[in-house]
């Protein structure tokens, strides 16, 4: 029988695992990408954009939820990093996109955006060839094949149209519309920003060979995270502190956004926060003591500044 540790205890030491799962998953990141003088590979401006938004910071939370949660279902971490890299590929190509003219963002990971570091195009293709690196990863490194067909189908479904695409859309659709009702704010951000997040958490576990009840689990572990995530990503635009966020903040009131602030307000929005973070720690009973650093990354998530 596996015993939790207490969660300070774990929640002490995971700032220490998370610095060493992002450097890791940069070196594999690193590894992937296509050299950048002119080859065959790829044309050495495309490879530049690339390297240049994929290496640029982040936290690195979808990488490192797939390590987590290989090792939470007893695999060695280490087999999720190709998995982990596709899952930080695409989430890349989302922000190069997020970022566009369209949507006018000059500041992202603390550098100028990919249009302002190169231009508008190369950065379209950037992303493009991010999305796409994203499933050629999966398709050589992911073992066994099996696994990597269900991984390719997780990815697909979590950052396509009934996903974080899918969210997108819901999103901007929304902008300027009447207040939102909670289960409308929801709708939006299960897709946008929690699918993604959840495929992180169902990939490491596929890798890992997870049993149904298994993935169940960090699928309702990985719903809350990502409500959680977003209402603390709302709440940073209003109160957060740009250098630290390396992004503009005070966008979405700006741009007509619904948002748990205009909502729930600040204190409710932390409120639902926090009893969305106690419902993912719950959902990993099953997983006993292998699920403490997932439950601790949790409740970590609410005290962020980035
Ligand atoms: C509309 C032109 C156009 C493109 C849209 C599909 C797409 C491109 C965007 C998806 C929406 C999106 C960007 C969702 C992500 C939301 C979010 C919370 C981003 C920030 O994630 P963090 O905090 O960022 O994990 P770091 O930089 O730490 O990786």
């Amino acid at each position: 029988m596996t015993t939790t540790t207490p969660i300070e205890a774990v929640q002490s030491g995971l700032s220490e695992y998370m610095r060493s799962a992002r450097g890791r998953v940069e070196g594999a990141l690193a590894g992937y990408l296509p050299g950048e003088s002119a080859s065959a590979a790829c044309p050495a401006r495309l490879a530049q954009a690339m390297r240049y938004s994929l290496l640029g910071g982040g936290k690195r939370l979808r990488p490192i939820l797939a390590l987590m949660a290989a090792d939470a279902c007893g695999a060695d971490a280490e087999a999720a990093l190709p998995a982990a890299c596709a899952l930080e590929m695409v989430h890349t190509y989302s922000l190069i996109h997020d970022d566009l003219p369209s949507m006018d963002d000059d500041v992202r990971r603390g550098r100028p955006t990919c249009h302002r570091a190169f231009d508008e195009a190369t950065a379209v293709l950037a992303g493009d060839a991010l999305l796409t690196l994203a499933f050629e990863v999966i398709a050589r490194d992911v073992r066994p094949t099996s696994a990597a067909l269900a991984c390719v189908l997780a990815l697909a479904e979590g950052a396509g149209p009934a996903g974080m695409v899918g969210g997108q859309m819901a999103d901007l659709e929304a902008e300027g519309q009447p207040d939102a009702t909670l289960g409308e704010l929801e709708a939006i951000h299960r897709r946008k920003t929690g699918a993604l997040l959840r495929a992180s958490l169902k990939m490491g576990a596929i890798v890992a060979g997870a049993d149904g009840p298994t993935l169940r689990a960090l699928d309702v572990y990985g719903h809350a995270v990502g409500l959680a995530f977003q209402i603390v990503d709302d709440l940073l635009d209003v109160q957060g502190d740009e250098a630290k966020l390396g992004k503009r903040v005070n966008k979405d009131h700006g741009l007509g956004k619904w948002t748990y602030p205009g909502l729930l307000g600040l204190e409710g929005s932390r409120r639902h926060a926090r009893e969305l973070a106690d419902e993912a720690v719950g959902a990993l009973d099953l997983l006993g003591g292998r699920g403490d650093r997932l439950r601790a990354l949790a409740l970590d998530l609410l005290e962020r500044d980035r």
